[in-house]
C-alpha cells in the first residue's frame, strides 16, 4: 500500500503498445497534465527485448514474463518522465488496478480497458523505482528540467 508523500518525486509512465494501436496516447497523457503533474521526459519508441526484460525483471519467474515481454515489444510505446509531490502513488491512483475489470471507473484502466494483458499503461511503484525506470528508458540530455512560469500567453 502507498503512502501520500509531500516529498517531490520522479515517476516513470508508459503508454503500452495497446495504448499507442488504440490511439489513446493524448488522453492518457492529459490525465496527468489534468491533475498538475509536471512532463519532464517524452519520446516515442520501440524498446529492445533487452530492455523490456530489464524493466520487468523482478517478474521473470512468473508464468506470464514472456508472454509480457512479447507484449511490451510488439509495436512502440511512449515513454514519459512525471515529477511533482506524491507524484509516484498518486499517477497509481490515476491508473488504477493491475487487473482492469478490478479498476475503479474514473482510472485510466477502468475507463479504458478490460485485460491485464492489455492494460495501457505502466507507471513505477515506488520512487526508487521510478529513478531506476528513468535511468533505464532516458538517456542523459532527454530530461528537461523545468520551472512553469506565470506569463500572458493570450492578451
Ligand atoms: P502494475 O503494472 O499494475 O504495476 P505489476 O507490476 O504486478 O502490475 O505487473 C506488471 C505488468 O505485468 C502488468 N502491467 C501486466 O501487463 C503484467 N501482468 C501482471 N500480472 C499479470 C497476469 N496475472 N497475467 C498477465 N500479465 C500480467
Amino acid at each position: 500500500h502507498l503512502v501520500a508523500s509531500l516529498e517531490v518525486e520522479q515517476t516513470y509512465i508508459m503508454v503500452k503498445p495497446d495504448g499507442v494501436q488504440r490511439g489513446l496516447v493524448g488522453e492518457i497523457i492529459s490525465r496527468f497534465e489534468k491533475k498538475g503533474f509536471k512532463l519532464t521526459g517524452l519520446k516515442l519508441f520501440r524498446c529492445p527485448k533487452e530492455l523490456a526484460e530489464e524493466h520487468y525483471k523482478e517478474l521473470q519467474s512468473k508464468p506470464f514474463f514472456p508472454k509480457l515481454i512479447n507484449y511490451i515489444t510488439s509495436g512502440p510505446v511512449v515513454c514519459m518522465a512525471w515529477e511533482g509531490v506524491g507524484v509516484v502513488a498518486s499517477a497509481r491512483k490515476l491508473i488504477g488496478a493491475t487487473n482492469p475489470l478490478q479498476a475503479e471507473p474514473g482510472t485510466i484502466r477502468g475507463d479504458l480497458a478490460v485485460q491485464t494483458g492489455r492494460n495501457v499503461v505502466h507507471g513505477s511503484d515506488s520512487p526508487e523505482n521510478g529513478k531506476r525506470e528513468i535511468g533505464l528508458w532516458f538517456k542523459e540530455g532527454e530530461i528537461c528540467e523545468w520551472i512553469p512560469v506565470q506569463e500572458p500567453w493570450v492578451i
